[in-house]
């Protein structure tokens, strides 16, 4: 995983490996492709996802002389998006390659994707030959037009730095400058290399401990930040703390403060749900149990790194006042109202916790939260052989999620049913809330398990969503990655149902246990069960964690309006957000 702390230990591997470039036959040359792997490999990756095309396979051969960055394949470019979506989640950063607008094109939407997840995922598409510009040649995937500026003008649109090399000597220039932005702004970028340009020369790479630079927080503003926001929680009686990234700062933080800590849906299990302060999931009115009158009620919020968008706010129903918080963005803090401007998150959540006291007077949320807390009843167990319901699939995936547990969860009823998991320490959460792409989360979850094979990865997803990128299920049986599955069937997009019902919303029905069969084919391990009632899921459970070469897919069938309580609430509240009638002039 490639954090900001760990920048200094990344930059002296980097130092070390820098002479290792292949594929040239001089110090001081190496192929585009050769060096661009030196990069990958310099900034820590171990593997790029790719779908090869004419318009890279130069490259691809490029790419795989260096044997220290493997090559992944994927099933189309969309999921390869979102395999390096899934793998930056893991590991702090990917790459992916495609071909030149058939490629590049589906490939954009997961782009997009890790543009609103803030994931630094570098795209690199093949294209046409240098000498086909300006020679009045018409070329193949293309538009058919002689242009060929599109695709970089629409990847600017996505990423925080789009280039396209036209000459070998501007290569390493570029290829590095996309790389740094892309670690600078947490955001993807995009490198286009011609066709015939893979295999050109450029000059070798050297130890650019640049790459993995993260810009400095202006020192004035920064202090005054400080001393605003250590003034403002003094005069707070129950200061309050939302997280999302800057983990360990954050978490320093609120133990010197010593308040209530809640999380939003993003960054659940970036706080250990066993720690004394911790309070559960912030959500609005769909909060988990206590969390929302606290939130709501304090005197001060300190939100890390928030999101608050129309879900997030369920329909703009709740979000903290102005007046009330400490609002941390990325590269800014907002007090009260007041911004100060290049100051970034971790620096300052760090310079806080110097800062700051323990105030007594700012465990009173945690005081009264303790004093009034619901204890969560533990659900009982079901009938072995009645129907499988929602509540008993829940109780039992909880089992299943261990100190090593990666939890993925699709949008649906999944998301919920994932906010409503305690997580053990050491338990991660991993959730596309943002951009919220039906179908994201399977090869963001075969990417994930490529960058953490040692982790046990569970994936929640519904049947509407399964439907998108299924495909992509055979490469965890091709790499024999040991992921379960649970695909829950309530025949159609519950989540939509409760938004806004119509026929629109039922789906033809798979045989999605029986789908293993197909991608096994006639050497492959993954193993599909369904679950009709608890007997069977407690057997299919068993039967998975005892498989360590290949996937399992447990398709759990529940009633089509078998829903969270949760997802009722925020799906009417989001309904009536979307009804507005539209503003008068
Ligand atoms: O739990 P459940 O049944 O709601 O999950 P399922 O079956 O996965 O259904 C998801 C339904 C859904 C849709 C159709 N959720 N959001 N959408 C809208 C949507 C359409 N296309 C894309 C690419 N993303 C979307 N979010
Ligand atoms: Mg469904």
């Amino acid at each position: 995983m490639i954090t900001t702390t760990e920048v200094r230990t990344k930059r002296s591997a980097a130092q070390k490996h820098s002479s290792t470039a292949n594929g040239n036959s001089s110090a001081s040359t190496v192929t585009i492709g050769s060096y661009l792997a030196t990069r990958l490999e310099q900034i820590g990756l171990k593997h790029h996802f790719a779908v090869a095309g004419d318009y890279n396979l130069v490259l691809l051969d490029q790419l795989l002389l260096n044997e220290n960055v493997k090559q992944v394949y994927c099933c189309n470019e969309l999921d390869c998006g979102f395999a390096a979506e899934g793998y930056a989640r893991a590991h702090g950063a990917a790459a992916c390659v495609v071909t030149y607008t058939v490629g590049a094109l589906s490939a954009f939407n997961a782009l997009a994707s890790a543009y609103a997840e803030s994931l630094p995922v570098i795209l690199i598409s093949g294209s046409p030959n240098t000498n086909d510009l300006g020679a009045s040649h018409l070329l193949h995937h293309t538009l058919g037009t002689l242009n060929f500026g599109y695709q970089l003008e629409m990847a600017r649109h996505i990423t925080c730095e789009a280039v396209a090399i036209t000459h070998p000597e501007e290569a390493p220039a570029l290829i590095d400058k996309a790389i740094r932005a892309a670690f600078r702004n947490r955001k993807p970028v995009y490198i286009e290399i011609p066709c015939n340009l893979a295999a050109a020369l450029c000059s070798a790479p050297g130890p650019r401990a640049s790459l993995l630079d993260f810009p400095e927080s202006d020192p004035a503003s920064l202090a005054a930040a400080v001393d605003a926001a250590s003034a403002f929680l003094r005069t707070a009686v129950r200061p309050m703390l939302r997280s999302y990234g800057g983990v360990s700062a954050f978490r320093d933080l609120a133990e010197t403060v010593g308040c209530a800590v809640a999380v939003m849906p993003s960054a659940k299990g970036f706080f250990p749900e066993e720690h004394a302060q911790f309070i559960g999931t912030y959500l609005g009115s769909v909060s988990s149990p206590g969390c929302s009158e606290l939130v709501e009620s304090a005197d001060a919020v300190l939100a890390a790194g928030p999101i608050f968008n129309d879900y997030t706010t369920v329909g703009w129903s709740s979000q903290p006042a102005v007046s009330k918080t400490i609002h941390v963005d990325p590269d800014r803090v907002h007090v009260a109202g007041v911004t100060y401007s290049d100051v970034f998150l971790n620096d300052f959540l760090e310079a806080l916790a110097q800062a700051v006291k323990k105030n007594p007077k700012n465990a009173t949320t945690l005081i009264e939260f303790q004093r009034t807390r619901v204890e969560s009843v533990q659900p009982a167990v079901a009938d072995p052989d009645a129907p499988l319901t929602r509540a008993e699939m829940c109780r039992q995936i909880q089992d299943v999620i261990d100190r090593n547990t990666t939890l993925i969860v699709e949008t649906g009823d999944s998301w919920f049913n994932g906010f409503n998991m305690a997580l053990p320490d050491g338990a991660k959460f991993e959730i596309e809330m943002q951009y919220g792409h039906i179908g994201w989360s399977v090869p963001a979850t075969f990417g994930y398990a490529v960058a953490a094979p040692d982790r046990r990865i569970v994936l929640m997803v519904g049947d509407g969503s399964f439907q998108l990128t299924a495909q992509e299920v055979c490469q965890m049986v091709r790499l024999g990655l040991p992921v379960i599955i649970f695909l829950i069937n309530n025949r159609g997009y519950t989540i939509e149902v409760e938004i806004h019902d119509g026929p629109y919303n039922n789906i033809k029905n798979w045989d999605y246990a029986g789908i293993m069969n197909v991608f096994n084919a006639t050497d492959g391990n993954g193993r599909g069960f369904r679950a009709t009632n608890g007997k069977e899921l407690s057997t299919a459970i068993n039967q998975a964690l005892a498989h360590k070469t290949g996937p399992t897919l447990i398709e759990c069938t529940i009633d089509r309006d078998d829903c969270t309580k949760q997802l009722m609430e925020w799906g009417s509240r989001v309904a009536a957000a979307n009804g507005r009638p539209a503003q008068r002039a």
